[in-house]
């Protein structure tokens, strides 16, 4: 197998948050190069030392400008993203939250990276979804808690 040494082609971490309001999660159209135009989750990249927990808190900071609470892991994908303009690699871990003050509004903080956000339900999630997303939904996956374990 070819080194990986002498190339930028290594895998990268990307961190998505499921944030939850009722049935509803948030979702924006994506800007980025990976996935443009289609609706995603916030999310960014592992920085280094970090705690998954404290990268989804930052990363929807960051983008949205909403404070986080109840931060759980979810699900991990590992996406080979062939197709786009710069082919990647990226083992990404998804985690659920909610919002620390349920009546703050998400700001498009990053209008470069995302066209703005807003709630979807999640038995009518709008279209075209980030494709590494609609797999998930389409596996049958929900990112909410098992109403009977009490959460
Ligand atoms: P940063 O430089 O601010 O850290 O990163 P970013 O520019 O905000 O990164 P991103 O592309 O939003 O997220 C990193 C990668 O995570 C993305 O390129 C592919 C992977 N990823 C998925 N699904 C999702 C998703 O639903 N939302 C986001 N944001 N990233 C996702 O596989
Ligand atoms: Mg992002």
């Amino acid at each position: 197998m070819a080194s990986a040494a002498g190339s930028s082609r290594v895998p990268r971490v990307g961190v998505a948050v499921f944030l939850l309001r009722g049935k509803t999660v948030l979702l924006g159209r994506r800007r980025s190069s990976i996935g443009a135009s289609t609706f995603a989750l916030p999310g960014g990249h592992l920085e280094f030392g970090e705690s998954f927990e404290e990268c989804a808190a930052r990363e929807v900071k960051e983008e949205t400008g909403l404070e986080v609470d109840k931060i759980e892991y979810v699900t991990l994908t590992n996406t080979l993203f062939l197709d786009e303009p710069k082919p990647a690699h990226y083992v990404t871990i998804f985690m659920r939250a909610s919002m620390k003050d349920p009546d703050q509004v998400p700001q498009t903080v990053e209008p470069d990276k995302c066209d703005g956000w807003g709630w979807y339900e999640w038995d009518d999630l709008p279209k075209p979804l980030f494709w590494p997303l609609e797999k998930m939904v389409q596996s049958g996956l929900s990112p909410f808690p098992d109403p009977n374990s009490g959460q």
